[in-house]
């Protein structure tokens, strides 16, 4: 195929991906998942990927492989559904890019240039996951993942070290980075709440004690500090446990950061267990209280999403994960998860369904004798 022939159906196909109407598909009634991801690897604009250049390319390669684009930051601005995606290239490497939807549900488009995030102290090997937060301050802060090689183990060419990184942007293109922050133990999913608390800013932590495990973490933290300019956590309450024998035995962590309802502060977050085929990531919500955010006032039993269908497969199986949603003024919620690590979806939902599902779930009784006994009385209800 001739070097014209072959960018013309590049560009067309790339078009048609990008402009393919998306559809809402009925299910539980807590949510409607759509029919077609948001992003991907191949919405990467062909600027990205390919030289567009006959001369210096003249078979029309891909000479910048995108692998995946997943864990998406959320927040709607100037009007318009913006995401700050995770990209992965084929060289494993993350880093973040900006698109934008009209709707929320298709057409999301990238800027025409990945995020150039400055560094902070030691460069990072990779950064991913990024937290939104338009906080009351007056700023948008991200705050995302940052991991380096751990130097205290030098001949483990997979021991790394979590930390997480902050940096602040009045326009999502230039972004201030700050120094990372200061905790006792690994952090790699931090989130940092809209509104001043005590006069202070208010983090949800996720304390770990390795890379990989969260060890003695008992789940999703909260602390106050003083200032993002070098926020230090001095220590953590814990908010969202984890527990035996539940989605969240062996870690979670917080999702994208709460939205306020008349009823309590609504959370989304992630659960892990590991099982035989690895590690398996789901998403649930639960609520804590408006005069107090950090007392929880609710948590449903179990997933509120759990992979389905082609969602499971994917770079790394098994895992739905959420690091953005938008929530619009008449209660519309955009919930953007990602699946196996490699593409973005959108599901929708209301506030006040969102809020029915937190407040009319049972709790998990933890043990099955009480799970029986819930069914049972939902049963008698229906039946009598
Ligand atoms: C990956 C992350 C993953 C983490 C823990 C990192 O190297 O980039 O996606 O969450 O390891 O498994
Ligand atoms: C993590 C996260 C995500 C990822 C998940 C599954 O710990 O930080 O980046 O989606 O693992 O690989």
């Amino acid at each position: 195929m001739t070097y014209e022939k072959r960018l013309s159906r590049l560009r067309k196909t790339h078009r048609e991906l990008i402009e393919l109407k998306n559809v809402p598909v009925e299910g539980n009634g807590v949510y409607e998942r759509y029919a077609n991801p948001v992003l991907t690897a191949e919405h990467a604009p062909l600027e990205w990927r390919y030289d567009l250049h006959p001369d210096t390319n003249p078979y029309l390669l891909e000479r910048f492989g995108i692998h995946a684009v997943f864990n998406a930051g959320a927040i709607k601005w100037n009007g318009k559904y913006v995401l700050v995606a995770r990209v992965e290239g084929a060289d494993r490497k993350s880093f973040f890019a900006v698109a934008e939807s009209p709707n929320g549900v298709d057409n999301f488009r990238f800027w025409s240039r990945p995020v150039t995030m400055p560094e902070y102290g030691e460069p990072a090997t990779n950064i991913y996951d990024m937290r939104l937060t338009a906080h009351e301050d007056g700023w948008i802060y991200g705050i995302f993942c940052v991991e380096r090689k751990d130097p205290a183990r030098p001949d483990d060419l997979s021991a790394a070290v979590a930390a997480a990184g902050v940096a602040r942007t009045h326009d999502l293109v230039t972004w201030e980075r700050l120094p990372d922050i200061v905790s006792k133990s690994q952090q790699r999913n931090v989130v940092l709440h809209p509104e001043f608390v005590d006069g202070k800013y208010a983090l949800y932590t996720r304390p770990q004690d390795g890379f990989i495990d969260a060890g003695g973490g008992a789940g999703i933290g909260w602390a106050l500090v003083d200032s993002m300019e070098h926020a230090f956590v001095e220590g953590e309450k814990t908010l969202s446990r984890r527990c035996y024998h539940t989605i969240k035995e062996c870690k979670n962590g917080e999702g994208p950061h709460p939205i306020k309802t008349p009823q309590g502060w609504l959370h989304l977050a992630h659960g892990v267990r590991g099982c035989a085929s690895g590690l398996r990531y789901v998403l649930y919500l639960y609520m804590t209280a408006l005069d107090d955010p950090a007392r929880v006032i609710a948590e449903p039993a179990g997933f509120f999403m759990a992979p389905e269908g082609g969602e499971y497969v994917g770079d790394v199986m098994n895992v739905l994960f959420s690091n953005g949603w938008i929530c619009d003024p008449d209660g519309k919620v955009f919930i953007y998860y990602a699946s196996s690590d490699t593409r973005l979806h959108v599901a929708t939902s209301t506030v006040d369904r969102l809020v029915d599902y937190c407040l009319h779930t049972a709790p998990d009784g933890l043990r099955t004798g009480l799970s029986v006994k819930t069914l049972n009385e939902l049963i008698d209800r229906n039946i009598r």
